[in-house]
């Protein structure tokens, strides 16, 4: 059984780093990128997550955001984020990068994550640079204004050919370098940099365990398949014993 094999091959790694994305929060009622049907109002997260996009129509990006927004605010972390959090807190050299910007993974009690692609609860001016926290579930009056200078706040989040937080990404690296263990879950693995670490631990001698209910870009480089939801997967893969 491929959960046996993983299960000890994380019961014997010194360090464990973790991919996530938009599948581990899926259980909680967010919709990942590509489930709803890809496209809102006609637009797909192509259209929509791009400085170009913004550019063009800051109010209708601002609206798609607004409307996640209210989403994420409505969800509550599910098993998946737990069993990370509860992994985490009893062990030592343990990374949890995520591609995901709803903060379920911190509101779960997951410490230290690693962001690569920012955080809608936060924004940034367009004019100061100026970073906060908004959590609000709405904002009126789209797009909101800078409190500091009155310039353009858009979502302190990553787009299409914008460069990930080198800070983050270096950390990132470093640990996808030196884990025993590289789990990969919730994600098509569709979007670089991030998937590129996938098989970047699989060649610096790292077990890859993958998992997801799908095949993805990098199943072919994964140690172990885990095939079903991460929040049933993920709680019998990193409880410290079964039943
Ligand atoms: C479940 C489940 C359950 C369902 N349990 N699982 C190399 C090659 C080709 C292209 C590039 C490359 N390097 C860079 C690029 C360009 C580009 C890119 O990758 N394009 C691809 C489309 C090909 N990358 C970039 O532009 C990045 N920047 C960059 O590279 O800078 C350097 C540079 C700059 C300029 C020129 C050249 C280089 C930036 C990428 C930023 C991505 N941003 C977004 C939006 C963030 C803000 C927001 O949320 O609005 O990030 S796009 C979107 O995709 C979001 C996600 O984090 C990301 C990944 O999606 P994810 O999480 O994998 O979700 P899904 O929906 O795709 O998959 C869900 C999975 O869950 C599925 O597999 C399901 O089966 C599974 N699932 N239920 C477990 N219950
Ligand atoms: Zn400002």
């Amino acid at each position: 059984m491929d959960l046996e094999a993983a299960r000890k091959a994380v019961a014997g790694a010194k360090r464990v780093a973790v991919l996530t994305g938009a599948g581990i929060s899926a259980e909680s009622g967010v919709p990942t990128f590509r489930s709803w049907g890809g496209l809102w109002r006609g637009f797909s997260a192509e259209d929509l997550a791009t400085p170009e996009g913004f550019a063009r129509d800051p109010k209708q990006v601002w609206e798609w955001y607004d409307w996640r927004r209210s989403q994420m605010a409505e969800a509550s972390p599910n098993p998946g984020h737990y069993a990370l959090a509860d992994f985490a807190k009893r062990s030592t050299g343990f990374t949890l990068i995520t591609q995901n910007v709803d903060g379920l993974h911190e509101r779960a009690g997951s410490p230290d994550v690693l962001r690569l692609h920012g955080s809608i609860w936060h924004t940034r001016c367009l004019t100061c640079a100026k970073e906060e926290e908004d959590r609000r579930e709405r904002i009126p009056d789209l797009p909101p204004k800078c409190q500091s200078c009155g310039g353009m706040l858009r979502p302190a989040v990553v787009w299409f050919g914008e460069v990930l937080p080198p800070e983050v990404f270096d950390q990132a690296l470093a640990a996808t370098l030196a884990c025993d263990v590289f789990l990969v879950a919730g994600t098509s693995a569709a979007v670089h940099p991030a998937a590129s670490l996938v098989p970047l631990a699989a060649s610096s001698g790292a077990t890859v365990i993958e998992v997801n209910p799908e095949e993805t870009d990098v199943s072919d480089v994964v140690h172990h398949t885990l095939r079903g939801p991460s929040g049933v997967i993920l709680p019998q893969l990193l409880s410290p014993r079964l039943g």
